[in-house]
């Protein structure tokens, strides 16, 4: 039972719809379950959104809250992280993937031993910074616990990886042990997932199986796509880094790719919630492919300057649309600390306001606000992301010095927002 309405107000409301438009002295009527004992059983919603004034004199019984310059948005989707991986700094080594590979493989054991601590870090610090929702990619299900009794709400993607074909029964029976373990956890703000890790590291049958259970269980899917110019050249020509690492590393004799990317894509037919993360190597008719499907890109830029050295383009020009436009399903990540020096959105956002010079500062400024907001919340099959009647009621609050007087409120914000001052995920208070 729901057990209060709240009102909440700010100088600036980012409501994160198509338009982005901003209210001023705006607020917003929800759900609160702040008194509420019974878990998260329940989903606490948004009743209405509106000028604060009225708001509260027409709903006078409800509590309320107002900001002065602050900024009152939908809570921050971070769409993919590794917390397995927060114990890494300076383990692995940056400016090539297969180098980076090469280094996980030597040192993965060290990084994942004794994660406790490093994972209860990495979820205060997606609090800290206003992330309410997350993708979370877990490869062997030790971040389980922690995030199912988190306050985060997490979208939980059991990562399945393997190419050894007579391991493939063991490897799918631990998958599924998982995955059906995190089904246990299953509940409004912890919603079991499946993850295919990438076409070069998964022997296709398993991920048939894999999918079987995605779609019976109908989750959300995500997988690493051509992040590295060695994957493309593996998929497409079957030569390079991955060739000397199936016949040399691992003594396979005349290794092959297990897809073309086509085929890796067509995997995903008819499937609803397609999360594709990186794409930095996917040309213009398979960034096409993808639009028409909807499937949904992830983007981690930090992690891609690292790891690739390059960035994924954000408008595309093709023979349907001669004229450049936005992709339309862009989510932000910001990767582990795998790959990354910490696992910020906030500073993940600022970096990538400096990663694109060629796009308007106010244009890319909302663009990466959205891709923060309402495009990680409907890639991962979540009614968040948006400030709307019927959505999640899960809403952040930065300070935003003097942002009474700005008219650039989403660069601003992107530059200047440090912390959550306030935060609400279903309809509680957490910050
Ligand atoms: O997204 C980055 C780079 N691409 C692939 N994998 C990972 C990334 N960060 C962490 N990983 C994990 C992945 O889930 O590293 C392992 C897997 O457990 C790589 S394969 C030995
Ligand atoms: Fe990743």
């Amino acid at each position: 039972m729901v057990c209060s309405q709240k009102i909440i107000g700010a100088s600036r409301v980012f409501i994160c719809d198509e338009g982005f438009c901003i209210l001023k002295d705006g607020g917003v009527l929800y759900e609160s379950l702040d008194c509420e004992q019974s878990g998260d059983l329940q989903s606490a919603k948004i009743l209405a959104v509106g000028d604060y004034e009225n708001l509260t004199r027409t709903y006078p019984n409800a509590q309320k809250e107002f900001w002065h310059n602050g900024v009152l948005l939908p809570t921050l989707v971070n769409a993919h992280i590794h917390f397995e991986f927060s114990n890494n700094a300076t383990n692995f080594v940056y400016g090539d993937f297969g180098q980076w590979l090469d280094s996980v493989i030597a040192k993965r054991d060290d990084v994942l031993s004794d994660i406790t601590k490093s994972v209860s870090q990495a979820i205060d610090s997606q609090l800290r910074s206003g992330v309410g929702l997350v993708g979370a990619i877990s490869s062997y299900g030790y971040d389980m616990e922690a995030l199912s009794k988190s306050a985060l709400r997490v979208v939980y993607f059991c990562e399945a990886m393997g190419s050894n074909p007579s391991a493939i029964d063991t490897l799918f029976s631990n998958f599924k042990a998982r995955l059906y373990q995190s089904m246990e956890y299953k509940n409004t703000k912890f919603i079991p997932a499946v993850a295919l890790h990438s076409p070069y590291s998964l022997h296709h049958i398993y991920a048939k199986y894999v999918l079987q259970e995605a779609k019976k269980l109908q989750t959300p899917i995500s997988a690493h796509f051509l992040e590295s110019q060695h994957e493309q050249e593996w998929l497409c020509h079957g030569s390079g880094y991955f060739y000397n690492f199936f016949a040399h590393t691992f003594g396979v004799p005349n290794p092959k790719p297990f897809y073309t990317i086509q085929s890796f894509l067509e995997q995903f037919a008819g499937m609803e919630h397609v999360l594709l993360t990186h794409c930095l190597f996917a040309d213009k008719n398979v960034l096409e492919i993808m639009r028409e499907n909807a499937y949904n890109i992830v983007t981690c830029p930090r992690s891609n300057r690292l790891l690739n050295n390059t960035y994924l383009p954000l408008e595309i020009k093709t023979k349907t649309m001669p004229q450049a436009h936005t992709l339309l399903h862009i989510a932000l990540g910001t990767d582990g600390k795998s790959s990354n020096a910490d696992v910020n959105i906030l500073e993940e956002m600022r970096f990538m306001l400096f990663a694109y010079p060629h796009i308007e500062l106010n244009v890319l400024a909302t663009q990466i606000l959205q891709m923060a907001t309402r495009n990680g919340a409907k890639a991962l099959g979540i009614q968040g992301g948006i400030l709307e009647h019927g959505y999640n009621a899960d809403m952040v609050v930065f300070e935003i010095p003097d942002i009474e007087h700005s008219c650039q409120e989403a660069l601003q914000c992107i530059l200047h927002a440090k912390e959550a001052k306030r935060m609400i995920i279903n309809g509680r208070e957490i910050i």
